[in-house]
């Protein structure tokens, strides 16, 4: 789809330069990386006023990730990290874009453009239009564009022939109005990003534990005896994870990474905000690195336990029985099925060699509080709810959950992914949530479930003439499987984003395309009663304030708060909050107590500097919400992947330079790829059977039951990755994530095990 897919020369291809990986993360190159990008974007004055209030109390929550705050003590100089300055810099851009822009490029020439490109334009500034058959888009009013989705929707023969998206950095108050929107017109289709994120977690720890969210507060991870980081690349994803685990070291604990790469950041880091970071040798973080097999974690796991049962058996007291008998349910299936395992296929199986399944069941052993983190590394399989139910099982094993320095940690992406959940952005509301909903609104919310992403794409796919509306994100580039993607969008009647850049979405639409320019966090927002903030909820369940500083780069831009309000008001106009809610939005908080647990003295308790914690079932160590009344022990299947001679299993990753399918650079810094994107990560040993060698250009397809898909022009790069596993950058590796393959039960794609296979590219020689 980029214009390297259509048309590449070799010289274009050329500008790749590779070095050893790092091994360490952060230190002054993060610190320089990070102000270039300030400056480039801002200027000083700009970015000074904006770094000074980043992740302070009272001040502007970084859109970057939703690693927490730390709850005391903040860094006087500030608590933000080099991709979170990327972050803000990208958002809080002084380059915009307007009507004039869009006069001289069209939409196929803009769609020959990389991503980096795109999203390097600036920020959009104005309402665009464009209707089928035109080349270009066109400026539009905020009232006539309005107007449009309002009579298009209710055009619909049925509300459930409209699909509305959510990105995860939507805030708390413009969530909560959004599906109230969108249950008033009568339909539950809200699909998320959380889909092809952190579903996978919710599913599997909600019908063990009873709560789809963590359990662990960041003092826990301070002072949990043992933390595994699995299937997850803090370094470059949640840089201030990186001093949590700083922390745990400080204070004795031990630390096991289980990841197929071995992760910069979680071998050593230099931490940029301490003099020591700058000129010392850092501090070591990983006592134990697992080359994990990709998707082998389940087997690791399955051994560790074997391991330890064995150990329970001979010398006693590893596992806590007292927690086990009063607290859970399943454990003499699960006891059974595991004892049943053969425990030398169980080792093959997650490629780790026997020492290191010891060691790390010999270091579990040795310390009883323990803290689990993981991310994409693990939901993102077909069995992805199984991998985070096994991850449970080993934690029930030793009672280490809902205690001080023990529990779960699903380390969670977007800002606040987390808070769109419990604000009811979600395909299949709880029944308590909807109950609730009609109650305060009085109006009969829709039962029936309705599609998440994978689920969205295949009705606009079998379907035409329906609304797709997207709040925030970059549908088309993250969703799997892109050309299916991409005619799903195309089949609609009309396609809406709304958006602060322009991204690959916007060039691909229905019937009629929309663009609804909005303003970002760093901004201020401006309504009827003042200036506004919002409230986001991090991964560890603090609902906390969030003010923009900034003067909006446009006056055209609405807040997502206002859009949502305004469309609403069109949709029902007998309804007056709609007004109230956009004026002052204290009344949506009001709203949001009346309706969700948790939130009492939502107005009082969201002004307290540090903000405040959600109730926490699992926390307080009670399970009685579970089906069973109790924590579940579960037995989970493993997966079977029979590679032919010729197939590898391929992961799509982030690489340092990026957020999502925002691409801020060209560069990996910590694996030590620089200039290029289109790389696939491979074994030497792999590469010489193939006789590939390093920097050769490939081909890469990818296999799904009988069905290929292919994308071009790849450079292979030896690595220190195991033996028949690839990894590749997303979102370029999208096109060959099949639409098919995705978790069971929560539907989230696959993109971390894909089968495929690579053959010298006979376009470049
Ligand atoms: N700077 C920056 N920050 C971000 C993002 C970003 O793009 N850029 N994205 C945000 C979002 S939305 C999310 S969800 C998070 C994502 O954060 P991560 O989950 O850390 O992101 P990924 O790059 O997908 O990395 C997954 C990690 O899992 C490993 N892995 C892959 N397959 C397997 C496997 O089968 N087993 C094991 N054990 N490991 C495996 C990979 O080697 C990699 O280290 O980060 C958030 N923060
Ligand atoms: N192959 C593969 N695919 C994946 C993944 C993977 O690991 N591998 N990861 C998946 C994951 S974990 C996730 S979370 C999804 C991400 O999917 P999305 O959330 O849909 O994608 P983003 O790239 O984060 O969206 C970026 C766009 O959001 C818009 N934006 C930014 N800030 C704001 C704002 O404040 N308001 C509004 N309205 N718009 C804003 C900008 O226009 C920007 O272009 O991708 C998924 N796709
Ligand atoms: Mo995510």
């Amino acid at each position: 789809m980029s214009k390297k897919d259509a048309s590449l020369t070799p010289e274009e291809f050329n500008h790749i330069k590779v070095t050893e990986p790092a091994q360490y993360a952060a230190g002054t190159a993060a610190l320089k990386n990070s102000f270039a990008h300030i400056l480039r974007e801002m200027g000083p004055a700009r970015g000074v006023k904006i770094l000074n209030s980043l992740n302070q109390k009272n001040g502007i929550d970084c859109p970057g990730c939703a690693w927490p705050d730390p709850d005391a003590k903040r860094s006087f100089m500030a608590e933000y990290c080099e991709n979170g300055v990327k972050a803000i810099a990208e958002e809080a851009t002084v380059k915009t874009i307007d009507e004039d822009f869009f006069k001289a490029h069209s939409i196929e020439e803009l769609g020959a453009k990389d991503d980096f490109y795109l999203g390097k334009t600036g920020r959009l500034t104005q309402p665009m239009i464009i209707r089928k058959g035109e080349t270009h888009y066109a400026k539009i009013s905020w009232d006539e564009a309005l107007n449009l989705v309002s009579n298009e929707l209710k055009a619909l023969p049925s509300p459930d022939e409209s699909i509305f998206y959510t990105s995860g950095r939507t805030s708390n108050e413009a969530a909560f109005a959004y599906q109230l929107m969108v249950r008033k017109l009568g339909t539950n289709n809200l699909p998320d990003c959380s889909n092809m994120c952190h579903e996978s977690s919710g599913s599997g720890l909600s019908n063990t534990v009873g709560i789809g969210k963590g359990s662990v507060t960041l003092e826990d991870l301070h002072c949990a005896d043992i933390i595994l980081v699995i299937g997850q690349n803090p370094g470059t994803n949640h840089p201030r994870m990186l001093s949590a685990l700083k922390k745990n070291k400080e204070n004795g604990g031990t630390i096991i990474s289980v990841n197929p790469l071995p992760e910069a950041g979680l071998i050593n880091f230099k931490d940029p905000q301490e003099l020591s970071g700058l000129v010392g040798g850092g501090s070591k973080l990983a006592d134990l690195h697992i080359p994990v097999t990709i998707n082998g974690d389940l087997a690791f796991l399955k051994a560790v336990m074997h391991l330890m049962f064995k150990a329970e058996e001979e010398v006693g007291g590893v596992l806590d029985y007292k927690f086990i008998n009063d607290k859970t349910s399943g454990f003499q299936e699960f006891k059974e099925d595991l004892l049943k395992q053969d425990f030398n296929l169980l080792v093959h199986q997650s490629g780790v060699e026997l020492a290191l399944v010891e060691k790390t069941a010999e270091l579990i052993i040795e310390n009883p509080n323990m803290i689990i983190c993981w991310a994409m590394g693990l939901t993102q399989h077909k069995n992805g709810v199984g991998n985070i139910q096994e991850v449970v099982n080993l934690l029930l094993m030793r009672g280490s959950i809902g205690k001080q320095g023990a529990g779960t940690c699903p380390v969670r992406g977007h800002s606040n992914v987390q808070g769109d959940r419990t604000m009811g952005i979600w395909e299949k509301p709880p029944t308590s949530f909807s109950d609730k909903l009609d109650e305060v609104f009085e109006f009969k919310s829709p039962r029936e479930h309705g599609y998440d992403v994978v689920s969205a794409i295949e009705s606009m796919n079998k379907k035409v003439n329906q609304v797709f509306f997207a709040m925030g994100g970059n549908f088309l580039s993250a969703a799997p499987d892109t050309e299916y993607t991409a005619k799903a969008l195309r089949n609609c009647k009309l396609t809406v984003h709304v958006s602060t850049k322009l991204n690959r979405s916007h060039l691909v639409h229905g019937e009629i395309g929309l663009i609804l320019p909005c303003l970002g966090r760093t901004e201020i927002d401006l309504q009827h009663q003042g200036s506004q903030f919002v409230s986001v909820e991090n991964s560890m369940g603090v609902v906390h304030s969030s003010q923009g500083r900034l003067t909006p780069v446009s006056k055209d831009l609405k807040s997502e708060v206002a859009i949502v309000c305004e469309l609403a008001e069109r949709l029902f106009p007998e309804e007056k909050h709609w007004t109230k809610m956009r004026n002052d939005y204290d009344v949506i908080r009001e709203f949001i107590e009346a309706v969700i647990p948790g939130f009492d003295n939502y107005n009082e308790r969201v002004r307290i500097p540090e903000g405040f914690y959600l109730p926490n079932n699992v926390r307080s160590g009670d399970f009685s919400v579970t089906h069973t009344g109790k924590a579940n022990f579960t037995v989970n299947e493993l997966p079977e992947h029979h590679l032919k001679k010729e197939e590898y299993l391929m992961m799509t990753i982030r690489t340092h330079d990026q957020y999502n399918t925002t691409i801020y650079g060209m560069d990996d810094r910590y694996r030590g790829i620089y200039g290029e994107r289109r790389v696939v990560l491979m074994n030497q040993e792999d590469m010489n059977e193939r006789g590939f060698k390093n920097l050769e250009v490939v081909d890469l397809k990818s296999h799904f039951n009988t069905e290929t898909r292919e994308a071009n022009l790849f450079k292979v790069v030896s690595y220190p990755i195991p033996r028949k596993c690839i990894a590749t950058y997303f979102p370029e590796t999208n096109v060959l994530v099949p639409i098919g393959l995705k978790a069971d039960k929560s539907h989230t794609p696959a993109s971390k095990s894909i089968v495929v296979t690579m053959e010298r590219s006979k376009k470049v020689q």
